[in-house]
């Protein structure tokens, strides 16, 4: 049975560092334990056995506090990382941000935020502070999600890499076909004021950040006078116009490509001349 040695009050960089040699390390089922901070379990010398893995902690293989390791680009979790999975991106992103975090180089909000992975594994420690355990356990689950969802980032990445850019009258659109993710907040962070896309499920969602100045009413006149029968949802905000959604699967599908939709919004008037 492997044993995997983390230091009390484990932080992100140690339990990430547990749940990469836990899912990516075949070491499923390993016992967890915790030791104050640069120690080792029952002082044993690092690494001397191969079943008891010390992680951010006793200046081993895992462990990035030696003089000639410590930098700002290193974390335990990282190290783990290009031992048991170097290749993969989804993983790369997920530990990006550890290593950033260990290092004191998150943005200052996210470590503020309640809800933030710092703040709630802190909370985790000071409700239970005889039971290191507890965070580890908690956070496990969440770091699935974590890399669940980063996978759906690097899929987006490729999906907008193929997508078609045009100009609307609020500044760039991007118009795509959703193929394994939906790239909407990826396109707004590379600037799109406005997200067109279709769905798997042939969906269709013109959407638009809460920010910009795009208002999608002109375009919902047009189409619902050229496709009465069909269900296009106007969100009273004006930036978001549905045919179709996880909350509302549509009775009718628009039968408009997204390239005939595109020449709609490119045909709205520039703003101020309505
Ligand atoms: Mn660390």
């Amino acid at each position: 049975m492997t044993t995997i040695v983390s230091h009390l009050a484990p932080d992100l960089d140690s339990i990430t560092a547990i749940w990469i040699l836990l899912r990516f390390g075949g070491k499923e089922g390993a016992e967890f334990a915790f030791v104050p901070a640069g120690m080792t379990l029952d002082g044993q010398p690092v690494d001397s056995d191969p079943e008891v893995i010390h992680v951010d902690t006793g200046l081993g293989r895992f462990d990035h506090h030696q003089p000639d390791v410590a930098s700002a680009n290193v974390c335990a979790a990282q190290l783990v990382a290009e031992a048991f999975a170097p290749h993969d991106r989804a993983l790369r992103r997920l530990v990006d941000y550890v290593v950033a975090a260990d290092n004191g180089l998150a943005p200052l909000a996210d470590s503020l935020h309640p809800f933030g992975v710092g703040a709630l594994i802190h909370g985790l420690n000071l409700l239970h502070p005889e039971d290191p355990r507890a965070a580890v356990e908690t956070v496990l689950p969440l770091l699935d999600a974590w890399y669940r969802a980063s996978q759906e980032v690097v899929a987006a990445e490729e999906e907008l890499a193929h997508a078609r850019w045009f100009t609307t009258p609020w500044g760039p659109g991007v118009a795509l076909a959703e193929r394994a993710a939906s790239a909407q907040q990826l396109a707004y962070a590379q600037g799109a004021a406005l997200y067109l896309a279709r769905t798997p499920e042939g969906w269709t969602r013109l959407t638009a950040p809460g920010t910009s100045q795009v208002d999608l009413r002109p375009l919902a006149a047009v189409l619902w006078q050229r496709e009465p029968e069909v269900d296009w949802y106007l969100h009273p905000s004006g930036k978001l116009l549905l045919n179709g959604s996880r909350k509302a699967p549509p009775r009718r599908l628009t039968q408009l490509t997204l390239d005939e939709l595109v020449e709609l919004v490119s045909q709205l008037a520039p703003v101020g001349e309505r």
